[in-house]
């Protein structure tokens, strides 16, 4: 397969309501949509990037900087059979994952399409549906709050996971956990307190959560190997894994009990798969996070999220969660706590091409 052709955009979207964490409000996800064409067929991938560098260093401009500076020209033209030597011409580039991972992904769709195949079989994807949950932003009161839990529970989603920072946390959590016994509820801090609050964090182990989130700094592997001695609940790292190094790191040190895996976090489908081998031998659960996607980079999350070593509900709620109108057809809805793998060529879904030409705000084209 010739890469032909590369076409990025930009396409601002808002957000159906705001979505708060421990690192502020967000309304609007500036989506970055990369199109691969070759042989009359078209691949298609989202960066994940933020439009602010809290969450990881990298923000959309980043991203369009080094995809349009550096990526882009070097990958288009190549002639390739695997997706991740579609990249080998940029593997000096440190960091930047997601601006990679835009690429690698938008790949692996292209060859499963040309391969007429289904992007969940290419990958080695063995799940038809999978378990899914949905991620609740912070909300201004237990009340409000309860309400989303109430409204999340009953579209059926199979884990609700809470968003806490220090303040909005215990009194919260306590709240939640007495109007809904039986949940399976998780808190995720994306990395909002220290080592010295493990006595207070320690207090959680009393509201039977499934898991606590990325609760220490995104460097701080043995930090949260100290943490994890000192709670019953187990912790998960999502900001600290952005490769397979980083994920032997964890083991090796005990950092955590199970991994968040984004594919558009640390590279793309080729290291996700990697870390997915790797973290099924040692027995560590894992599930497959989100980052406010499209249709796009949700289809290719569920794709990912069928490999059986995926076996926590991810976050990869239904298109309506995040936007009143996704990009694709069909979207992606849930069904007692499942959504369906798409198994149509590559990941399954079409985009609106119309739509989007309305809704893109800059473009860039290779050659
Ligand atoms: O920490 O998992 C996170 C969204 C954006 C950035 C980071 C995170 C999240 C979520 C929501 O929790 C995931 C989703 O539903 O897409
Ligand atoms: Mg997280």
């Amino acid at each position: 397969m010739r890469i032909e052709r590369a076409i990025l955009r930009e396409v601002p979207l808002e957000l159906k309501e705001p979505f708060e964490t421990s690192h502020g409000r967000v309304h609007q996800k500036r989506v970055l949509l990369l199109t691969l064409l070759g042989e009359g067929l078209e691949g298609w991938g989202e960066c994940v990037a933020a439009s602010d560098p809290s969450y990881t260093s990298e923000t959309t401009e980043t991203a369009w900087h080094l995809l349009t500076d550096f990526v882009l020209p070097q990958v288009v033209g190549r002639e390739v059979t695997r997706a991740e030597a579609a990249l080998e011409p940029v593997d000096w580039i440190r960091g930047h994952r997601m601006a990679l991972a835009t690429v690698e992904m938008a790949v692996w769709d292209l060859i499963a399409r040309a391969e007429g195949v289904s992007l969940s079989r290419k990958l080695g994807g063995e799940r038809s549906v999978v378990p899914v949950g949905v991620s609740l932003g912070l909300r201004s009161s237990v009340d409000l709050l309860a309400e989303a839990v109430q409204a999340a529970l009953a579209e059926g989603y199979a884990r609700v996971k809470l968003k806490i920072e220090p303040g909005r946390d215990l009194d919260v959590l306590a709240g939640i956990r007495e109007r809904f016994p039986d949940a399976t509820l998780s808190a995720d801090a994306n990395c909002a307190y220290t080592l010295g609050d493990a006595s207070r964090l320690k207090e959680l182990d009393a509201f039977d959560l499934q898991m606590l989130e990325q609760p220490l700094a995104y460097d701080d592997f043995l930090g949260h190997a100290r943490l994890q001695e000192h709670l019953r609940t187990p912790v998960c790292l999502d900001e600290s894994i952005t490769s397979v190094r980083d994920a032997s790191l964890a083991l090796e040190l005990a950092s955590c009990r199970v991994v968040n895996l984004k594919p558009g976090r640390v590279g793309g489908h080729g290291t996700s798969r990697r870390i997915h081998d790797l973290l099924s031998a040692a027995d560590m659960p894992i599930w497959c996070g989100g980052m406010l996607e499209t249709g796009v980079g949700r289809a290719h999350n569920v794709a990912l999220a069928s490999l059986l070593g995926f076996t926590l509900p991810g976050d990869i709620s239904a298109s309506r969660r995040y936007w009143a109108r996704d990009i694709v057809s069909p979207e992606f809805v849930v069904d007692c706590g499942t959504m369906r793998v798409p198994d149509g060529p590559g990941i399954g879904v079409e985009v609106d091409a119309e739509r989007l030409d309305a809704l893109t705000t800059r473009i860039a084209s290779y050659p």
